[in-house]
């Protein structure tokens, strides 16, 4: 594992292990930079299979990124870290105050992390190349994410202003959820935790 130290003037011990193109520590890079916390980026290829080196199955026993450690708390889960982290720093909140819509984050971030990516997920597709073929993996896919893009954009069409539950930044993702991912694109934070800025990016 790789490990890249950001400029880091807080002194902050936040570290994460991350690989530039996953998507769950994606949105952790995304929460970590509207919230101004600089971090440590432990890089973790999935692709040499780095998850599965003894030191990373200490932190994760499941083999996934993200993982967070904050000092002597170590976090393994893209939504457990966010809600972690907005509860330790609660500076430029994540979440709406309104109840209604804070439930209403919570049903589309489960629905993220719950129906759409663990049917993407390496671990699974390979299984599914290796146990059928190629095709029916992306088949797979496809029928997944489309299923929960579905819902996510019937669901979040009555709440949505410039973001999704309103004007104020939240952490998720047809012709809504289009609309709201080219507001998110604008914003600084969301710019900073693309994949092809991380330190771990593969250059073209
Ligand atoms: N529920 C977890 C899922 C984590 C997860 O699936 N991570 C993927 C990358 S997005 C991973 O590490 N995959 C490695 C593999 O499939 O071997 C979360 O939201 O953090």
């Amino acid at each position: 594992m790789a490990s890249v130290s950001r400029a880091n003037s807080s002194g902050s011990k936040l570290q994460l292990y991350s690989y530039f193109r996953s998507s769950c520590a994606w949105r952790v890079r995304i929460a970590l930079n509207l919230k101004g916390l600089d971090y440590e980026y432990k890089a973790v290829n999935l692709l040499k299979g780095e998850q599965f080196s003894p030191e990373f199955s200490k932190l994760n026993a499941l083999n996934y990124v993200p993982v967070l450690v904050d000092e002597d708390i170590v976090i393994a889960d893209s939504l457990a870290i966010i809600l972690y982290l907005e509860e330790k720093y609660p500076q430029n909140p994540l979440l709406p105050k309104d109840l209604h819509k804070k439930a209403i984050n919570f049903q589309a971030a489960n629905i993220v992390c719950a129906n759409i990516q663990p049917f993407q997920n390496l671990a699974v597709l390979n299984y599914i190349e290796e146990k059928i073929n190629t095709n029916e993996k992306l088949v797979w896919a496809q029928y997944h994410i489309g299923k929960g893009f579905a819902a996510l954009e019937k669901l979040l069409k009555d709440f949505s202003g410039k973001y999704a539950t309103g004007d104020e930044v939240f952490l998720s993702e047809f012709p809504l959820l289009s609309k709201l991912h080219e507001a998110y694109e604008k914003l600084p934070a969301f710019c900073a935790a693309i994949p092809d800025v991380q330190p771990d990016a593969v250059k073209p």
